[in-house]
Parts: C-alpha cells; sequence; structure tokens
C-alpha cells in the first residue's frame, strides 16, 4: 500500500535528525525532492484521483514538498554556521602575553595566509608563480603604464641599487613577464615580498607581501572579478566579512577600484590599525589597461582580463587579530611561536 503524507513526513523528519553532513543533506533532497524522489512520486497518484480531488491533492502535496525543502535549508544552515564557529575557534589568536614555546618551529603566519590563498586560487584554476624581488624599471613601471615622471610614481617610493635596478615596490612588477611567458588565455597568482621607501606605523611596513592575480580570457568581466575577490574573502575568513568597493586609481587599470574590509581588529569602529577609519585597504584591483595586455604581447582585440594586488600581510593580520603589522617582521620568538600548527 502506498504509504500516506503524514507518515512519509515522519519517516522524513526521522531521516533530517540523523543527518549532519552536507552530503547527507543532498542525499536527503534527491531523496525525497528530486524527480524521482518519494515526495515527487506521490504526484504520480494524481490520476487515480477523482477530478474534484485532484486539486486539494496537489496542493497538499507542493505543501509538503516546500516544508520538506525549508527543513532541509534549515538543518543545512545550522551545520554550517557550527561548522564555521568551530573553525573560528581554531583559528589561533595573536597574544603577546603568550608564553614563549620552543619546543617545536613554526611557520609565520604570513606563510599560513600565503599558503591559504595559494589552496583557493589553485582549486580554482589559477597557476602560482614565482618573481624576482629585484627587478627594473621598465617591469616595475614603464611596462604597467607608468612612464618615467608619470605622477603615479609618487605613491611607490623604493630602494635603488647603484646599477639602476629597484626593490620591486608591487608584485604588478611580474605581470608582464608573466603575460609574455603564458601568453593568453592564463590564470596565474604570485605572491611575493615588496619593499617601500616609506615611514612605517601600525598597518604600514618598509617590507611587506602582496598577493598579485591576472586572469586574461575572452569576456572577461568585472562581475568574474566580484566573484574571484568574493570568493578568496569567504574562504580564508571562512565567514561573512563586509567588503567596499570604491573607485582607485592604478594607471594600470581601467575601470579601477579599491577593496576595503571592515577592521577585523576594532569591529569597524576606528583603531591605529586601520587608520581610524574602521576600514582597511586590502585588494585594490580592476579591469587590466589595455597598454599593459599590450606590453604583455596580449591581442587586445580577443583578450581582456582583470588583475588584482591583495596585501597578503594586512590579511595575516586581520585573519589573526594582530594589531601591529611591524609584529611580523619584528623576529619575535614570542609572537611567532604561536603558529605552530
Ligand atoms: C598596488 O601595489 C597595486 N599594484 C595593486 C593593484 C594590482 C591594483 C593590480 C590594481 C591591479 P597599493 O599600493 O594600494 O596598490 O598596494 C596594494 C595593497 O598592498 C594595499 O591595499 C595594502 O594591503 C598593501 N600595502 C601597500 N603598501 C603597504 C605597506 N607599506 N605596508 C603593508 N601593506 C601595504
Amino acid at each position: 500500500m502506498a504509504i500516506s503524507m503524514d507518515e512519509l513526513w515522519k519517516q522524513f523528519c526521522e531521516n533530517l535528525t540523523n543527518a549532519d553532513s552536507s552530503e547527507a543533506f543532498e542525499q536527503l533532497r534527491i531523496r525525497y525532492l528530486g524527480k524521482k524522489g518519494e515526495i515527487t512520486g506521490l504526484l504520480k497518484n494524481m490520476g487515480a484521483l477523482a477530478a474534484d480531488q485532484r486539486r486539494e491533492y496537489g496542493q497538499k502535496v507542493n505543501e509538503l514538498k516546500e516544508r520538506t525543502e525549508k527543513a532541509i535549508t534549515e538543518k543545512a544552515m545550522q551545520a554550517h554556521v557550527k561548522e564555521v564557529e568551530r573553525k573560528i575557534a581554531m583559528t589561533p589568536k595573536f597574544d603577546l602575553t603568550q608564553p614563549l614555546k620552543l619546543e617545536e618551529g613554526s611557520y609565520h603566519p604570513i606563510t599560513l595566509v600565503q599558503r591559504d590563498c595559494e589552496k583557493i586560487f589553485a582549486s580554482m584554476g589559477f597557476t602560482i608563480e614565482d618573481y624576482d624581488e629585484i627587478v627594473d624599471d621598465y617591469h616595475c613601471f614603464e611596462a604597467l603604464n607608468i612612464p618615467k615622471h608619470h605622477p603615479a610614481r609618487d605613491m611607490q617610493d623604493t630602494y635603488y641599487l647603484t646599477n639602476g635596478q629597484l626593490l620591486k615596490t608591487h608584485t604588478s612588477a611580474a605581470q608582464n613577464a608573466i603575460m609574455r611567458k603564458y601568453g593568453a588565455p592564463l590564470r596565474a597568482i604570485f605572491p611575493g615580498r615588496c619593499f617601500r621607501n616609506e615611514s612605517t606605523d601600525a598597518c604600514h611596513e618598509n617590507t611587506f607581501f602582496q598577493m598579485e592575480g591576472i586572469m586574461i580570457d575572452e569576456n572577461i568581466s568585472i562581475s568574474n572579478l566580484i566573484y574571484f575577490m568574493k570568493t578568496m574573502l569567504s574562504e580564508v575568513f571562512q565567514r561573512d566579512i563586509k567588503v567596499r568597493l570604491r573607485p582607485g586609481f592604478f594607471p594600470f587599470v581601467e575601470p579601477g577600484f579599491e577593496l576595503d574590509i571592515s577592521c577585523l581588529i576594532c569591529g569597524g569602529k576606528g583603531c591605529p590599525s586601520c587608520k581610524n577609519s574602521g576600514w582597511l585597504e586590502l585588494c585594490p584591483c580592476g579591469m587590466i589597461h589595455p597598454n599593459v595586455l599590450k606590453a604583455g604581447g596580449i591581442d587586445t582585440e580577443k583578450y581582456t582580463g582583470f588583475a588584482f594586488g591583495l596585501g597578503l600581510t594586512r590579511l595575516a593580520m586581520m585573519k589573526y587579530g594582530i594589531k601591529d603589522i611591524r609584529d611580523l617582521n619584528s623576529g619575535n620568538l614570542k609572537s611567532l611561536s604561536q603558529f605552530v600548527q
């Protein structure tokens, strides 16, 4: 005999109580609501009913379907929140008052976030590239649409070698070489150490890390850029982060944006780590300027692309609650020994 709707609901509720993973929720969805699912199957009984009963029966099945869908979604959401809370609780928190643990070595927090980011982008088909720290003027500036005497150079003063080479101010300095090496289509990230001749404070260092990313293909648009930025941040932090996108000027992108995140040190109220603004500049980005693509040997009739320059050091600060960027280069074993994993 066919099972009644009430019995089916009861059976479903029991199964839902026992389900505790995203795979189990998906299996329940397929079992009850899929094309050949048990609730969907109830509609097949309609043919055997008198015409005046069909409408009421159909409504009841639909109501059961909706109730089932809602119950699965709610339980899956609760399980997701629990999992995120568990991961947040496991994230090491930076605390200089912790006693020094010297029995084990540990990775530097920047290495840890860099590896997180590499894993995320590798899973989305990006290759991971390495590049020099000492570069020439052409790669750091001119190939990026910043000719000599362009005012944008003032934003990135650096340390020059006597032979005219310089310590790279940003990971964008590798864009040209990587475009020339691989051509289009291309998806690559390139983390690296950067240097700037500027005064230091709680969120500025003269030596820090960035991670550049570029994606070049046919029909790449700002929507692709926003999708990748959002995916990366939600994966790194494992929770929703408040971000804002505002126009930003960089000669090598058009249009260009500044992507800021709400400061996780002060919760957005304002503190020295975010220059009292409540927001931290984290990842400028934009659509690659055609002059930069041309300099990299890319056919601009066929291809477009986006680029971003993620501040890895600031990401580590936000992820681990490090209030002063200068602690990261201090070599203080008391701070580094907290990151044993
Ligand atoms: C750049 O370096 C651009 N090359 C980024 C870019 C790439 C834009 C691709 C568009 C397309 P900016 O100078 O804003 O931009 O630096 C990028 C990020 O590096 C900043 O948001 C910040 O997170 C980090 N950063 C910059 N200067 C410092 C510093 N002195 N100390 C620590 N982090 C810094």
